[in-house]
């Protein structure tokens, strides 16, 4: 498939707009491709009611032109903001972001709407996108439509949506048009049959390094690192799941991670390319259903409960729809516009670069399971990760990675006590945290109280780096190693359990010694969960009313004391 446009670099937006006879621009803050999805659907949009659209990432052009946009007659920017982290932008929109901050720009005369993709279960709902919206209209543009909040705990699609429906005819209103009724029919890709080709020529799917231009530039996710696999172990003892410890070589990538990582994890990051979509397509049998909208909305209408049950819920894949619905017949051009580009994933590292500067250690739980319809799910990139054996017939299996920075670090002081609860494979960055500590020791600096709180399921089964961290609590490096397992009982054990038992050291630390807390794995229950046990201890033995509980736990994460790497 080839594209049909050629891509020319521009790094005026408005110049491409007007060279390209556009008046809509479709910025993308996106770190996991939702955001930028949205905003190549609004950008096609655009053309139904007689606009041109286009979208952008805010990384390649400069925003700083914004009030330059009124140039351009009936024009109008949207932004689709994804919040990260600690209600952080994404990467790609971070430049825009800091522009936004410190500009003092008039943007009076440039028209603008908002989407955020968010998720409630993180404290900072939503921050970019509101941010974003706030600031323009302060600025002086225009806002043409309200926010979008979208949830990425319920439906995210379905809010994406139901914003887009009011939406554009609220944009149809202000620019004095109406929609032509009319879908659109460009296509990006077309069908091109090849009956003579060079096989050599064909891409197969192989990264090839490329040759840098820069040496400083460190590596991003448009410029991953090739990093060589140099080890890669089950770490559970039993049971039909798999969790796996890999390891990454990257000497010779100048990676930033040896420079700046003092005191600090770093999140790792993996990914693929479009390219290789179609491959993954058929073997691995996967796909994100949100996409599946554009196919069967316009079947299903305002049907949305079955579109939950049917697709949602029944976990249907691209593949599971075109099987389970033979009438359904697109043309594979159409068919691979709707496929979205894989995307990066990210983990927590286990590693720590002052004991192991050139390689990166990672933890990650391989996903396999059967659905309603009884098909076998697999995790693309976990299944991906499993298979890359560690060879020594001198061919070198590599993956493209690449590490950024994270918000997840030791406290400055080395003395300073730290709480870190990370069940299951949350137990990643404190493994990092902990070889860390053992380090600080061993230069002779003062380690204080190193605190782990972990969970497993069964004591014989996955108790992960079970050996390595009962040596760390031998040396004392671990002052204190507490285990909840779920299910070697009748009654469920958490690790909130036995923070409950241990309240009154808990409460100590944190009230009078200066205590960091740091949680890390699942974001739906246990986050939450320990959470609240947190607030407990602050009732029960710091005798504060509830509300002053939540007041406190929220000023001790504003001051970075309470730390969260969590993930739904
Ligand atoms: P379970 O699977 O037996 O319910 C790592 O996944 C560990 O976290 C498992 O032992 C799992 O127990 C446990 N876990 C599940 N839900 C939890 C929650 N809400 N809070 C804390 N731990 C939880």
């Amino acid at each position: 498939f080839t594209p049909v446009t050629p891509q020319i670099r521009e790094t005026s937006f408005i110049e491409k707009m007007k060279k390209t006879n556009r008046n809509i621009v479709v910025f993308y803050g996106s770190q996991t491709g939702t955001a930028e999805e949205f905003a190549n659907r609004l950008a096609k949009d655009a053309q139904r009611y007689g606009m041109k659209g286009m979208a952008a990432d805010p990384e390649e052009y400069d925003l700083s032109e914004l009030s330059r946009l009124k140039e351009i007659p009936n024009s109008m920017t949207v932004f689709c903001m994804a919040t990260y982290g600690e209600g952080d932008p994404t990467d790609n929109a971070q430049e825009f972001y800091d522009w936004m901050q410190g500009t003092d720009d008039d943007l009076e005369g440039v028209n603008f709407a908002v989407f955020g993709l968010g998720n409630k279960t993180y404290e900072h709902f939503n921050a970019t996108g509101k941010y974003t919206d706030k600031r323009l209209a302060e600025l002086g543009g225009k806002r043409v439509f309200d926010l979008g909040l979208g949830d990425d705990d319920i439906n995210l699609e379905e809010d994406f949506i139901s914003w887009k429906e009011q939406f554009w005819p609220a944009v149809c209103e202000f620019f004095g048009v109406e929609a032509t009724g009319e879908d659109s029919s460009i296509r990006q890709f077309e069908l091109v049959v090849h009956n003579d080709i060079n096989m050599n020529q064909v891409y197969n799917s192989q990264l090839r390094e490329k040759t840098r231009n820069s040496e400083i530039k460190p590596f991003d996710s448009k410029n991953p690192f090739l990093a060589t696999v140099t080890g890669n172990r089950k770490l559970n003892k039993g049971g039909n799941r798999h969790l796996m410890h890999i390891e990454f070589d990257i000497t010779d990538s100048k990676i930033s991670f040896i420079l700046y990582c003092i005191n600090n994890t770093y999140t790792i990051l993996l990914f693929y390319y479009r390219n290789i979509i179609l491959y993954f397509y058929i073997k691995y049998n996967f796909f994100f259903f949100q996409n599946l909208n554009i196919f069967i909305h316009h079947l299903i209408g305002p049907l949305k409960a079955l579109y939950q049950s049917w697709v949602l819920d029944s976990e249907r894949n691209i593949l599971a729809i075109l099987e389970d619905l033979p009438s359904l017949n697109p043309p594979i051009d159409h068919l691979c516009e709707l496929l979205p580009r894989l995307q990066a994933r990210y983990y927590s590292i286990a590693s720590s670069s002052k004991v192991y500067p050139t390689s990166i250690h990672i933890c990650a739980v391989v996903i396999e399971y059967t659905t309603k319809t009884e098909r076998v799910f697999k995790g693309v990139a976990t299944n991906w990760l499993k298979n890359k054996e560690v060879t020594d017939n001198g061919h070198k299996l590599t993956i493209p990675m690449y590490v950024r920075r994270s918000q997840f670090r030791l406290p400055f002081k080395p003395s300073n006590p730290i709480i870190m609860i990370g069940p299951g494979t949350g137990i990643a960055p404190f493994m990092g945290f902990i070889r860390e500590r053992a380090w600080q020791k061993k230069q002779g600096k003062e380690a204080g109280e190193t605190i782990l709180y972990f969970g497993c399921r069964h004591k014989n089964e996955d108790f992960l780096y079970q050996q390595e961290l009962e040596e760390f609590e031998r040396a004392g490096v671990l002052t204190q190693l507490n285990v909840a397992f779920s299910r070697d009982q009748e009654h469920k054990i958490y690790v909130q359990h036995l923070l409950k038992k241990n309240k009154e050291q808990l409460w100590k630390l944190i009230h009078s010694n200066n205590a960091h807390i740091y949680v890390c794995g699942d974001a739906r229950n246990m986050a939450r969960d320990v959470h609240t046990a947190f607030y407990e201890i602050a009732e029960e033995v710091g005798s504060l009313t509830h509300t002053q509980a939540v007041d406190y736990f929220k000023k001790l994460m504003t001051k970075g004391r309470y730390s969260q790497d969590v993930w739904s």
